[in-house]
């Protein structure tokens, strides 16, 4: 609940990309200018916010920055999300457990194309996407083939190069291994209309994933992406969110998002050059 992203910015969204020599960094203190997004499928834009899917059935969205990033030189990314008016069905097939609204958003990296869609309902729009890792906040309990613990855990998917896949166990025929590499249950329930923040922090070989409690990690995960996933260059891909919604809904809205590069020392170097250069033109 805690805004980490420190003081008001102006309500204006800011877009700062410097070239890729420099690394990427961006801020969205709102999304009243989504500048540099590509919104796909039902994204849109309600009251600043980025609202992946709206509390109706059948909703699904990706939203990806419009170009590659250099991911695998290691980033840190935060965000804060809001779910709000869960709705629509209610599953029978766990009798008192509170589990209506669906189904829950993404953050995944991915290196298919600037208009990857995945499936709607139990694929939080990411099911399907090849090339792809997915960071899954999952607010709906699908039946039991999907090895689901509840309606509200965090979870990290990739198939690799394959279509990713929203099941937490193997394919019991063989079609696909277990996409799994890491889950966790949050202690505080996801949908509950609750601003939280979210940090998602990666090196070439651990992937750190931060739910509400911005000191501790609610999930690390050993992944190198340039190994599991073929990546530009071996070094950069799409980010963005993906949601859906099936026969429970709700609203899934992005408050705020940032992005930054972990600067190489000498990419350090090169930006002090370049500042001292714009500081000399200036005068
Ligand atoms: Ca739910
Ligand atoms: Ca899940
Ligand atoms: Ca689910």
């Amino acid at each position: 609940m805690r805004n980490t992203l420190g003081r008001p910015f102006a309500a204006i969204a800011l877009l700062c990309a410097a070239s890729s020599a420099f690394g990427t960094s961006f801020t969205f203190t709102d999304f009243s200018n989504p500048f540099g997004l590509n919104l796909i499928g039902d994204a849109s834009l309600a009251a600043n916010r980025l609202r992946l899917t709206e509390a109706e059935e059948n909703q699904v969205s990706a939203v990806w920055l419009n170009d590659r990033v250099d991911v695998q030189n290691g980033f840190t990314t935060s965000f804060q999300f809001q779910i709000t008016d869960r709705g629509g069905y209610i599953p029978d097939w766990e009798p008192g457990v509170f589990n209506n609204g669906a189904d829950g958003f993404t953050f995944t990296i991915q290196n298919a194309g600037p208009s990857a869609l995945g499936l709607y309902a139990s694929g939080i729009g990411y099911y399907g996407i090849p090339n792809s890792l997915s960071i899954e906040f999952d607010t709906w309990h699908n039946k039991p083939s999907y090895c689901e613990p509840n309606g509200n855990h965090i979870a990290v998917q990739s198939l690799g190069a394959n279509g990713n896949q929203p099941e937490h166990c193997a394919d019991a025929g063989g079609a696909f291994a277990n996409p799994t590499l890491g889950i966790a249950i949050p202690n505080k329930d996801m949908s509950n209309g609750a601003i939280y923040d979210v940090m998602i922090n990666y090196l070439p070989g651990a992937l750190e994933v931060y739910f509400d409690n911005l000191s501790t990690p609610i999930l690390t995960v050993a992944v190198d992406l340039g190994q599991k996933l073929n990546l530009e260059n071996g070094r950069s891909a799409f980010i963005g969110f993906t949601s859906s919604t099936g026969g429970a809904f709700e609203n899934h809205d992005i408050v705020q998002w940032s992005y930054s590069d972990v600067p190489e020392p000498s990419t350090l170097v090169l930006i002090g050059g370049a500042l001292i250069a714009l500081s000399v033109r200036r005068r």
